[in-house]
């Protein structure tokens, strides 16, 4: 008879939440059953802490509303009913029907949907890429998160990253321009602690008092999207007082004498009502942070999400160049990794472009409500496979979202750990494994770490991971490409498979053995420290001739900033403690912690539309309708409201999402969304309220 092993293991694997931080944690497993999940001490980035939602993970594995096994629809589209099939009955019904659709009307009649719900490298993208690019399912521009942003800073210096994040430590003078740390970056938060106790200032711009700017020095609450009017103000400062430093810009810059020409126009007192601060204030922000070394701009995500983020990440990027930020240790800029790891591995290894079909459409993920809607698509979207996503929740112009995920010739497949507000609408929803289920390399964009995630437990029911839901379905469709089988493990080997120096001594076996591995190993590295910015010029375009090709303003500038509507309030809808984007809000106790579904605004504009705090209000626009629980703070802007982004409860018990009042409207460049750029009518409610949720 076997001796059941009640021995405990300790299982190393690194969290795959779409975050900066890729923390690494320790699973203890007992008799099979992941007993704790903790941060592992010895990272040196996330050093053994988590954060208020993954400090709760093992509930999310356990949580009793997982998928365990296929479903298939019995009710109507959004009802959210369904019956239990075998996986085989999902698979043949699946094959046959896009099958069916790839004879009828082609390939790209089927629209694959995913984003970064799992950023371990091999579960977000890989065997998916290989089946539907052979295929030749239609292409999915992912541009909701980052894009904007990377392509905006990459305009000026060639490529999106800058300066490790751990190098702020060295920083004097440390700007947090749209990006609320201490939430959405939790383990950065102890590098700028620490630099302050070595004496530097902390300054946010925000145009909220977020938890991170209530913590900083000074917290400069700017009028949203007006950013890129600030950093020319502080350019006409720096030039005016010549502040400049003309050798590192004679050498490395491009495009100097027309940035002077351009910036002339932008004096404090000129910018001063466009960026809601007095002129003083930006005189005296524009002269310390040039006359403190080293100073750094940390942008992350938060502000591409205006009509004009690209161009405000562009502006931003060329303040460091003008005062040679670049030279120092811990000054520049410090934005996302994401490129430079990206650089250094073999992706084309894992995507495998070489097999997908030429010349097949691409569409915006952000345009989805209405190209679900739109019957003039040629060919129209007839199936939609959504894994690592929820736009039902996520992505603007929910109505329109809704419609086409109600239309009766659409046909559906989600694969999610949970029935999300996307899965309601769908004909088979297929169980996925939790991150403490499945194998996968995690790179970073908050950090110089490149983690394994180890399997700890066997996968709940009957779930998989997507890179085996992309095996199965290859199979049930008849192929026998080796390459759509290739195992979990031969993946992670082939985009480890990198020339690149700072990836050749990292293997498979270190990464298992170590749990992490410091991908750059120079740790004097300094990306632009003598130039080298790998533009068309070989120099930072202050100038840029490849904007100017593109019909876009080759030199910084404001860019469209929005206006509200007489009467109307801007609505900037974001990220909260304890969930994490659309996940974590059906949870108990995360819910719990963020309450109902709320609007906060200033008491000024609260008390000119006779709203009282603690009632009902109705938000809404052309777009749609949600009643909210209204909150009066001093925390916003006089014109601004703020709402959570995510599922939360409204009074009504609806899972409803702030995405319902944005429109698809796309940023500048970079194709994204600005879903900051939104505008309500906020009026007292009459409606029914609920108070037992
Ligand atoms: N109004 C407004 N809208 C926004 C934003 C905002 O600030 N305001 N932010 C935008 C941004 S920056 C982002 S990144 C998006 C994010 O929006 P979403 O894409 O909705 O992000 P997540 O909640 O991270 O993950 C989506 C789904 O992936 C699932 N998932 C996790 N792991 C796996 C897995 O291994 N396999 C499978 N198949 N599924 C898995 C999760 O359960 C979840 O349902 O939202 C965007 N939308
Ligand atoms: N707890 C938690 N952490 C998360 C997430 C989460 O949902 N929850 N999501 C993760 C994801 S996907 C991402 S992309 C990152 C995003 O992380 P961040 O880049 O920090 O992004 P946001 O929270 O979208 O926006 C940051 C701040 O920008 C401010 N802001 C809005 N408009 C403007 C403007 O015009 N000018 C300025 N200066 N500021 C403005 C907002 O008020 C907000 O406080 O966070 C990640 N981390
Ligand atoms: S969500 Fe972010 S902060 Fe929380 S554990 Fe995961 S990586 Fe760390
Ligand atoms: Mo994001």
């Amino acid at each position: 008879m076997a001796i059941a092993d009640h021995s405990l293991s300790i299982i190393r694997g690194a969290c795959g939440h779409d975050c900066p931080d890729t923390c690494s944690w320790n699973v203890t497993v007992q008799d099979g059953r992941a007993q704790k999940l903790q941060g592992d001490p010895n990272h040196p980035f996330t050093r053994g802490t988590l954060c208020a939602k993954v400090n709760h993970y093992l509930e999310r594995v356990y949580h009793d509303q997982r998928v365990s096994h296929p479903l298939r629809r019995v009710g109507a589209k959004g009802e959210g009913r369904f019956e239990r099939v075998t996986w085989d009955e999902a698979l043949t019904d699946i094959a046959a029907r896009w099958m069916a659709v790839i004879e009828e009307t082609g390939a790209e009649a089927i629209l694959p949907y995913s984003s970064a719900g799992t950023q371990g490298l091999i579960q977000m993208s890989s065997l998916d890429r290989r089946l539907f690019g052979l295929l030749g399912c239609s292409n999915l521009e992912r541009n909701i998160c980052g894009e904007v942003a990377g392509i905006g800073v990459a305009s000026t210096q060639g490529v999106g990253y800058g300066a490790d994040p751990e190098d702020l430590v060295h920083s004097k003078y440390i700007v947090l321009w749209g990006t609320n740390t201490i939430v959405t970056n939790l383990h950065l938060w102890p590098i700028i602690t620490e630099a302050r106790s070595r004496g530097a200032k902390l300054v946010v711009i925000d145009p909220i008092r977020t938890r991170t700017a209530e913590q900083a020095d000074w917290h400069l609450a700017v009028r949203p999207g007006s950013d890129a009017a600030l950093a020319l103000a502080m350019m006409h400062v720096i030039i005016r007082d010549d502040l400049i430093d003309h050798d590192y810009v004679e050498r490395y810059a491009t495009g100097y004498a027309e940035l002077v020409e351009r910036v002339r126009e932008y004096s404090p007192e000129a910018v001063a009502s466009v960026v809601g601060l007095d002129a003083a204030i930006i005189e005296q922000f524009a002269r310390e942070y040039a006359t403190t070394a080293p100073s750094l701009l940390r942008p992350l995500i938060g502000i591409e999400h205006h009509r004009n983020g690209a161009m405000m990440f562009r502006t931003i990027a060329c303040l460091p160049i003008l005062i040679g930020a670049w030279r120092q240790r811990g000054g520049g800029l410090s934005r996302s990794t994401h490129g430079l790891q990206f650089s250094t591995l073999n992706i084309q290894g894992l995507l495998l472009p070489q097999h997908h079909q030429p010349g097949v459409r691409a569409l915006n993920m952000r345009d989805l409500g209405n190209d679900l809607c739109d019957r003039t698509l040629s060919p129209p979207i007839r199936s939609l496979c959504v894994y690592n996503s929820n736009p039902a929740v996520s992505i603007p112009n929910q109505q329109q979202i809704r419609r086409g995920l109600r239309r009766d010739d659409l046909f559906t497949v989600v694969h999610d750990l949970f029935i999300t507000e996307t899965a309601k609408y769908a004909d088979y929803v297929l169980p996925a494994t939790s991150q403490i289920e499945h194998l996968d390399l995690v790179p970073a964009w908050g950090h110089h770490y490149l983690s394994l995630n180890r399997p700890a437990i066997e996968p709940i029911g009957e779930s998989v991971a997507n890179t085996e839901f992309f095996r199965r379905l290859a199979r049930a469709m008849g192929r026998t490409e080796p390459w759509l089988f290739d195992s979990d493990e031969q993946l992670i080997r082939t985009v480890l498979n990198s020339q690149h120096p700072w990836i050749a001594p990292i293997t498979f076996e270190r990464l298992w053995d170590e749990g992490f591995v410091r991908f750059n190993p120079e740790r004097d590295w300094l990306p632009f420290a003598e130039g080298g910015f790998p533009t068309r010029s070989g120099k930072a375009e202050l100038y840029s001739s490849t904007l100017a090709e593109q019909g876009l303003d080759p030199l910084p500038s404001r860019g469209d900033i929005r206006q509200a509507p007489a009467g109307m309030l801007q609505l900037i809808t974001g990220k909260t403690l304890h969930f994490l984007n659309s996940s974590y809000g059906h949870i108990e106790r995360h819910r719990n912690r963020e309450g109902r579904l709320y609007i906060e605004l200033d008491a000024h504009d609260a008390q000119s539309r006779n709203l009282i705090a603690g009632r009902m209000v109705d938000v809404s626009n052309n777009q749609g309708k949600i009643t909210a629980e209204c909150r009066i703070s001093t925390r916003v802007r006089p014109g601004i409201a703020w709402m959570p982004f995510g599922g939360l409860q409204d009074a009504t018990g609806e899972f409803v999402s702030a995405n319902t009042l944005t429109p698809e409207e796309p940023t500048d460049w970079g194709g994204g969304s600005g879903f900051y750029d939104t505008f309500v009518d906020v009026l007292p409610t009459n409606g029914t309220i609920r108070n037992d949720l």
